[in-house]
């Protein structure tokens, strides 16, 4: 799938449309998703045109997947979460209904989050 320059995220990433920022980083923009599924639901995209993790894991350089997967980690402490534990979702493709085709993480937490799947 080539990448849509037209995606949501994109236009966030262009600053096109707003979101509410928690962070930002040279690899990573995290904002709040605006259909919560958890007390904490924070979406983290990379700065970079990635359709989905496959094409993420598969053309990003080792030093970007690092600093990315660094970054996750590190809005995930400063959410507070790391004692209590949160959930890392990341959607690929149609069974997984990825609804925006640009790469994002979920981390959601702030409560019991229950089975993997309902
Ligand atoms: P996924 O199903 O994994 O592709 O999740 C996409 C998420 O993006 C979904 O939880 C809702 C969220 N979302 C969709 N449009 C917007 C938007 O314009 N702003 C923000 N902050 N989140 C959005």
């Amino acid at each position: 799938m080539s990448y849509d320059k037209g995606n949501i995220f994109a236009k966030i990433l262009r600053g096109e449309i707003p979101c509410k920022k928690i962070h930002e980083d040279q690899y990573a923009l995290a904002f709040e998703d605006t259909a919560p599924a958890a007390p904490v639901h924070i979406l983290v995209i990379p700065k970079g045109e990635y359709t989905s993790f496959d094409d993420f894991a598969t053309n990003a350089t080792s030093e970007f997947l690092h600093g990315f997967f660094a970054s996750v980690r590190a809005i995930a402490a400063k959410l507070g979460l790391n004692e209590n534990g949160y959930r890392l979702i990341t959607n690929h493709g149609a069974d997984a209904s990825q609804s925006v085709p640009h790469f994002h993480v979920h981390i959601l937490g702030g409560r019991k989050l229950g089975a993997l799947l309902p």
